[in-house]
């Protein structure tokens, strides 16, 4: 029978509401992604948290399309029986025709349901499979290429699966397909080809040809158009990937990317302008009062500061409570992610807190994996230093307590003198003995499997950042994603940004960008870039933004040199604001956080999802744009205790005095803020990448 679905997403702090009447009649989807129980990037981000909104709306008829993987599924998932008839008689085919399909129910908010395929099981199709793929799209794919095999396997078995649900529904059935990434694309061309009764949708998350590019000393964005996208993916030995990427594009009903600027590069790179943008958010859960969220950050950092009093044992000269915790996280990608200019930044920094005699210190943690042999020595003695003296410490407190309360018990004050025995006071100087030190605080907390030509150590050698005395600005490299359970930083990467002062992700080249979006909804102030898709979205929606602790750092019309000295400026001024002025930014960053939320931004999906059922069954679906999707937008104003322009293009950010006045004006601020005035910039490309960072201090006069 057919349902009836439709879905209202009502309004969030002002944010416009958005009512929607699309009936979905007997609609099904399907959302295929390699990262569907598999964590490997931003993109099962993407879908782990849009999940309960996608499930809320599609209810039994939503099931996500992914990789068995048993490491995955042990952990994450209730394997049960397929609860759709049409859909168990097509698993049940697969697995009699020697596939392994699971069925069960993904473990998060939501609860989805998910085809889990073994792709590995099918292996011996892939000879088969890849000539199919020859002769009908001449995309041959090597050998060698162990992703690109899988995304063979995968797309031939997800079109399959596709197909034989089509084939076992009763009545003609209306499937909506939404593939991600080119890993999963194939299928999508195969739905096509093969004729089957399925409306596409394709979201591309970033572009394969793209990032190789931005990864070398290639001036993208100023030659865009002028690639020979062929020869590019050739040279790069990526041809056959990119063919799969750009099939998918091509074929899909609707194209959709997470972003302006990488709406932009598809059109160039992929030669498809995608007909709608969906940005990435995120499950937003807001606490009822906002010092709830300030305490999370006090008892955070407080464990981060646990960790630092380990890591600089000996050498902790520093005042922790006048030390501030920066960090840059992500996959390891050097100069794409905006490493490099930290990094500089960060020694330019220093420079200025030294020769500002500055009481301010600075720890810049780059949490970014890479290949090691585990955690170093001289990392883990840090904290069993500590853990030492914390223990002594308790020992000593003991025993003072004990002789003071048998003191007090007959009388007596106690003699101060007495108090601690000599064996105390031995203890107590083995401990510190244990603190001597020969070597410098390490800078990464692992043994690198390929030290010496680490982008990051070997620009730390450049730079001259080793931790020392008279340094005021400190660098900790932690090569592995945290874990609760670690030994060393036993915090999630959640608990880890809260305890941090400041997210810096001076990308080149990022889609989207979910780091300093997750800065965003906890309260944390971060610094993107123009070049990256959250950090233009934000422009676009918040009349000042760094007001709101979102620093927007120029990468497209400066050169490198010059954003790094912005991206210095910034961090100078972020150091020299009070703690008052650091937790009002905090509240502010948090209001933002709305804007980020799935149910204002799951609209877009909607868009895209309601376009391609209309273009793949006209009979059945009337598609029409939503005032949302043309060109209607809306901006957060500047907060009220902001002066207004002229001082709009000024570093906003909330300094002592304004600061005390921000409180009061809390609620007018919350007022202005729903007062939303429809503007929306054009996208222009941006300027030349710029000579190298020369690692020199040009300009830094200009900062003091
Ligand atoms: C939160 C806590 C305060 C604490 C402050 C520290 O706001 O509620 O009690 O003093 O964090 O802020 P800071 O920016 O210095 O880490
Ligand atoms: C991509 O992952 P990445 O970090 O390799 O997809 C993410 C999710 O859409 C996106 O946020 C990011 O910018 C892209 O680069």
């Amino acid at each position: 029978m057919p349902l009836a679905r439709s879905l209202s997403i009502t309004s969030l702090s002002g944010l416009e509401e958005w009512d929607e009447e699309f009936d979905l009649e007997d609609a099904v989807l399907f959302e295929i992604a390699w990262e569907v129980a598999n964590k490997v990037g931003g993109i099962y981000t993407v879908i782990q948290t849009k999940a309960r909104l996608t499930a809320e709306e599609w209810g039994e008829n939503y099931f996500l399309v992914g990789p068995y993987v048993e490491s995955n599924v042990r952990t994450q998932v209730e394997l049960i029986e397929p609860t759709n008839p049409a859909l168990k008689r097509a698993i049940d085919k697969m697995n009699s025709s020697g596939c392994k399909v699971y069925f069960g129910r993904w473990l998060i908010e939501g609860s989805p349901y998910v085809v889990l395929i073994d792709v590995a099981f099918t292996a011996w199709n892939l000879d088969k499979w890849k000539k199919e793929l020859w002769d009908n799209f001449s995309i041959g794919v090597p050998w060698f290429d162990r992703e690109a095999n899988d995304a063979v396997l995968f797309g031939f078995l997800t079109a399959w699966l596709l197909g034989e649900y089509a084939a076992q529904c009763e009545e003609p059935p209306h499937i909506l397909a939404h593939f991600h990434e080119w890993l999963a694309g194939l299928g999508l061309a195969l739905c096509r080809q093969r004729q089957l009764p399925v409306a596409t949708i394709f979201t591309t998350h970033a572009t394969l040809l793209g990032r190789y590019l931005c990864a070398g000393s290639v001036d993208f964005y100023n030659n865009l158009a002028d690639f020979n996208v062929d020869k590019e993916a050739g040279d790069r030995q990526i041809y056959h990937r990119y063919c799969l990427e750009r099939t998918a594009a091509r074929c899909a009903h609707v194209f959709t990317t997470v972003s302006q600027i990488t709406a932009v590069e598809a059109e160039h790179l992929l030669k498809r302008k995608p007909d709608i943008i969906t940005p990435n958010g995120l499950n937003v859960k807001k606490f009822s009062a906002m010092h709830e969220f300030q305490n999370l950050h006090a008892q955070s950092k407080n464990r981060i500061q646990e960790f630092i009093r380990g890591h600089f044992y000996g050498h902790l000269d520093f005042n922790l409570d006048k030390c501030l915790f920066l960090f840059i996280a992500g996959r390891y990608e050097f100069s794409n992610k905006g490493a490099d200019i930290f990094l500089e930044a960060l020694a330019r920094l220093n420079y200025l807190l030294r020769v500002n005699h500055s009481d301010v210190t600075v720890v810049a943690f780059f949490i970014m994996p890479a290949r090691t042999n585990n955690f170093n020595v001289e990392t883990l003695k840090g904290q069993a230093v500590r853990k030492q003296l914390w223990d002594t410490a308790q020992t000593v407190k003991e025993r003072f307590g004990k002789k003071l309360y048998e003191s007090l018990l007959v009388g007596q004050l106690p003699d101060v003198s007495k108090m601690l025995s000599k064996d105390d006071f031995t203890m107590m100087k083995r401990a510190i003995f244990a603190t001597q030190r020969q070597c410098q605080p390490p800078i990464c907390t692992h043994n690198m499997l390929e030290d010496s030509n680490d982008p990051i150590l070997t620009c730390i050698r450049r730079i001259g950042l080793f931790n020392s005395s008279a340094d005021r600005v400190k660098v900790i490299f932690h090569p592995e994603f945290l874990s609760s359970t670690s030994p060393l930083l036993p915090m999630d990467y959640e608990e880890f940004v809260r305890g941090c002062h400041l997210g810096v992700f001076p990308s080149y080249y990022e889609p989207w960008g979910y780091t300093p979006a997750e800065c965003t909804v906890m309260g944390i102030p971060s610094i993107s870039t123009n070049l990256s898709g959250f950090g233009c979205f934000m422009e676009e929606h918040i009349a000042d933004p760094s007001a709101y602790g979102i620093y927007i750092l120029d990468r497209r019309y400066r050169g490198v040199d010059e954003s790094c000295n912005q991206l210095t400026s910034y961090l100078f001024q972020f150091c020299q604001q009070s703690r008052r002025a650091r937790i009002i930014q905090r509240n502010r960053t948090e209001r933002l956080s709305d804007l980020l939320d799935w149910r204002y931004l799951g609209r877009y999906y909607i868009s895209a999802r309601h376009m391609a059922l209309a273009k793949a069954f006209p009979d059945t679906y009337f598609y029409q744009p939503h005032d949302s999707d043309t060109a209607q937008g809306f901006r957060y104003p500047r907060p009220a205790s902001v002066p207004p322009s002229p001082s709009l293009s000024r570093h906003s950010s909330p300094r002592q005095s304004e600061a005390e006045e921000d409180d009061d004006r809390y609620d007018e601020d919350a007022e202005a803020e729903k007062d939303r005035l429809n503007i929306r910039q054009p996208l222009t490309l941006p300027s030349k990448k710029g000579p190298a960072l020369p690692y020199t201090l040009p300009g830094i006069y200009e900062i003091l």
